[in-house]
């Protein structure tokens, strides 16, 4: 099951919105067929190792990741697939939680006569599938918040200065997590002051995640590097009620694809109703690269799930720009955040941590 998690993990950024499962099919020991989902989520992790297994899979072991599909997509249910290929028993991570499976692909197994094992590395699988069971869950897909900070947690010096404050591998770990997530997402401010790209760069990356800017008033240049880039690599603008129609119109016309959200009191995105659009829209996995305003938001809303932090050895003190906004918080209950693991990376130090449940 560990090596089907890990083949599970190779689909991840490259499979939504379909979820990234993985397929190990075991007889006598020896394994017989591996499998992962394919890029746009097709063919199916069970497909690709049964191809793989051919008549090896008769009387075989099948390890998923997930609970095999019963549903009828573009092709037939992976369960029945399994059930074809003469599969003796199947060891399943975990049920699927999309209505069109929920059991049924479990009980449609043992109806076929296979012994069936649940919920073995159920917690492990839980997180490579996290973006896809939030998206099912809560409408939404899951955020990652990347934070490249001092010491001290700030982003600039006194006079402004922010390049480069983390090195050259922590940049490249950045692009590496890139290519993880279904998309890229920075604020405003942000887009305008570093006009990004937001491309994976030097990684032998076909696939680009989508890049998805939060800018209420459509503020940003459609003569950005975004902007003369969405065709090559999608573009989203999520936009308020504010941006005027000769904005939309430009923005459309390089490429980008729009879409209108709520906005709060302050005049700035519904961060909610956004996310939620884009759960809608497939998407299962965040990276939000700042700025601080959209982070501080996210946080607040309780929206951020990850926080993947890279520390670099600069101290700038109290009149160094925060890495944060403002957050109004006042007293220190249990910590937010739980840490899940801390290695350097080059002369900086990366840590990431996941929020706590309940
Ligand atoms: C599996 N193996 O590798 C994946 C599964 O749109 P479709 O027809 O491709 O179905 C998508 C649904 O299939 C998705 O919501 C999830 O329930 C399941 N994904 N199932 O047996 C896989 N990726
Ligand atoms: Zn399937």
């Amino acid at each position: 099951m560990r090596l089907a998690l890990g083949l599970a993990s190779r689909g991840l950024g490259n499979v939504w919105p379909n979820p990234a499962v993985g397929c190990v099919i075991v007889r006598e020991g020896i394994i017989v067929g591996r499998g992962w989902t394919q890029p746009g989520g097709r063919p199916h992790a069970e497909c690709h190792a049964l191809a793989q297994a051919g008549e090896g899979a008769r009387g075989a072991t099948a390890y998923v990741t997930l609970e095999p599909c019963a549903h009828h997509g573009r092709t037939p249910p992976c369960a029945e697939a399994l059930v074809a290929a003469g599969v003796a028993r199947v060891v399943s991570a975990m049920t699927d939680p999309d209505p069109r499976v929920s059991g049924r692909g479990h009980a449609m197994l043992r109806d076929a006569g296979i012994t069936v094992a649940e919920g073995v590395e159920e917690a492990a699988a839980r997180r490579v599938n996290d973006g896809f069971l939030r998206r099912v869950s809560d409408g939404r897909p899951s955020v990652t918040l990347k934070l490249a900070l001092t010491l001290d947690a700030r982003i600039a010096t006194a006079t402004g200065q922010s390049r480069w404050i983390t090195g050259a591998e922590a940049r490249r770990r950045v692009h590496l997590m890139r290519a993880r997530h279904d998309a890229v997402l920075v604020g405003a401010g942000t887009a305008r002051a570093d006009d990004p790209d937001l491309r994976i760069r030097d990684l032998g990356i076909d696939r680009q995640p989508v890049r998805i800017v939060a800018d209420s008033r459509l503020g940003l240049s459609p003569d950005s590097r975004l902007g003369r880039s969405a065709r090559e690599a999608p573009v989203w603008l999520l936009h308020g009620p504010q941006a005027t129609e000769v904005a939309r119109m430009a923005w459309a016309a390089q490429g980008a694809e729009l879409i209108a959200c709520e906005s709060d009191p302050m005049g700035r995105i519904d961060i909610a109703d956004a996310l939620r659009q884009l759960g809608a829209r497939g998407l299962t996995r965040i990276l939000c690269e700042g700025g601080g305003g959209l982070a501080a938001t996210l946080i607040g809303a309780g929206l951020a799930d990850e926080l993947a932090v890279f520390s670099a050895g600069h101290l700038f003190g109290a009149d160094g720009t925060a890495g944060l906004a403002a957050m109004g918080v006042t007293g220190i209950g249990a910590p937010d955040w739980v840490l899940e693991h801390a290695t350097p990376v080059g002369a900086d130090l990366y840590h990431h941590w996941r929020r706590r449940r309940g």
